[in-house]
């Protein structure tokens, strides 16, 4: 039976990331009551925090999406903070949401959580048949343990929990810091930064080789509220695209819709990880869900995103005395 957001609260946990501030923008045509926690008020790895706020605001549904990410290379600077900020978190809500009978849940994971070498399409049912990828097993293990949860919870108290595994992300609200970030934004900044200084190539991390799928987080949102609304089971649900790019293409697209003309130059010393990971999104198409953004278009959506945040950081700085000229 579908589970009906009109007139319910809603907690929309990391509101403030890609995906949160996503999954808001997409429930604001809902008619239900979006509820948010700033983290001056709830620290999300902090069990009495988590547990005195979903007490006094009792959700009646909650999106879990909140969670500590970055790119390859903050994946594996950071092994502790991946793995300890994102298995509290998924924990504190997850328990928090059965103390206080939340009626629904839907966790959000990562396609990092399947098996580096694993069958392609990646199925769902490929869950823990093989060793992770090293650069982000820490993040993965936890997003593990976040799906196990949603299980366990529904096995042993008929939790309605559910999960849902996204594929690589990208779109407004992203992090476009270059060590940090993912490679979309990171490449978009990249390109942009060379556009403007008149570079004549910039750097591509790695061989330029491993395939990635990609997914506008517009489209993750809007899928995220489907399967919040039709789906009702343990098994995770696979959220992408469907269609893979070459690291080296997916450089060549962005520098192209950025209007980088210059060369690109792979840096060896950075890691590739996974060779490839495309998902199997057949169970999500089943239960009546199609992606609407196209790779480039969603390109074009996140650059101009980049544009619109460096102009209002640069009036920020401006106001404050720190430029003579505009220079974005
Ligand atoms: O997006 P990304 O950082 O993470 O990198 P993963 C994807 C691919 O792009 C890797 C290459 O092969 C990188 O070497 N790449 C090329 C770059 N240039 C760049 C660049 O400038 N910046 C970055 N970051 N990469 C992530 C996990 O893995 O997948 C997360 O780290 C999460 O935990 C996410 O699970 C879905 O796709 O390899």
């Amino acid at each position: 039976m579908a589970f009906d957001l009109k007139g319910k609260r809603i907690y929309v946990a990391g509101h403030r990331g890609m995906v949160g501030s996503a999954i808001v923008r997409r429930l604001s045509s809902e008619g239900c009551r979006i509820l948010v926690a700033s983290r001056s008020e709830v620290d999300l790895a902090r069990q009495s925090d988590v547990e005195i706020w979903m007490e006094k605001n009792r959700p009646d549904a909650v999106f879990l999406a909140a969670a500590k990410v970055g790119g390859i290379v903050a994946n594996d600077t950071y092994p502790a903070d991946f793995l300890y900020q994102n298995t509290m978190i998924a924990a504190n809500i997850i328990h928090s949401a059965h103390e206080i009978g939340v009626e629904k849940l839907l966790f959000l994971g990562s396609s990092c959580i399947y098996p580096k070498f694993a069958e392609q399409p990646i199925r769902e049912e490929c869950l823990l048949t093989g060793a992770l990828e090293p650069t982000n097993e820490w993040y993965a293990v936890a997003k593990i343990a976040g799906v196990k949860l949603c299980q366990a919870y529904r096995r042993q108290h008929g939790n309605d929990f559910i999960s849902a595994m996204p594929t690589n992300l990208y779109g407004p609200g992203d992090n476009f810091d270059i060590q940090l970030g993912h490679v979309m934004p990171a490449l978009i900044r990249k390109a942009h930064d060379a556009k403007l200084s008149g570079a004549g190539e910039m750097t591509m991390w790695g061989t330029g080789t491993p395939l990635r799928e990609f997914l506008h987080v517009d489209d993750c949102a809007d899928a995220c509220v489907h399967l919040m609304k039709v789906y009702s089971d343990d098994a995770p649900v696979n959220v992408g695209s469907g269609t893979e790019i070459t690291i080296f293409d997916l450089t060549q697209l962005v520098a192209d819709v950025v209007g980088f003309e210059g060369g690109i130059k792979p840096d060896l010393s950075k890691p590739d990880g996974s060779p490839r990971k495309l998902m199997s999104s057949e169970k999500l198409r089943s239960l009546g869900w199609t992606q609407k953004i196209a790779l480039r278009e969603g390109i074009a959506d996140a650059y101009k995103s980049f544009l619109r945040d460096r102009r209002l950081d640069f009036a920020r700085e401006d106001a404050a005395g720190l430029h003579d000229f505009r220079d974005i």
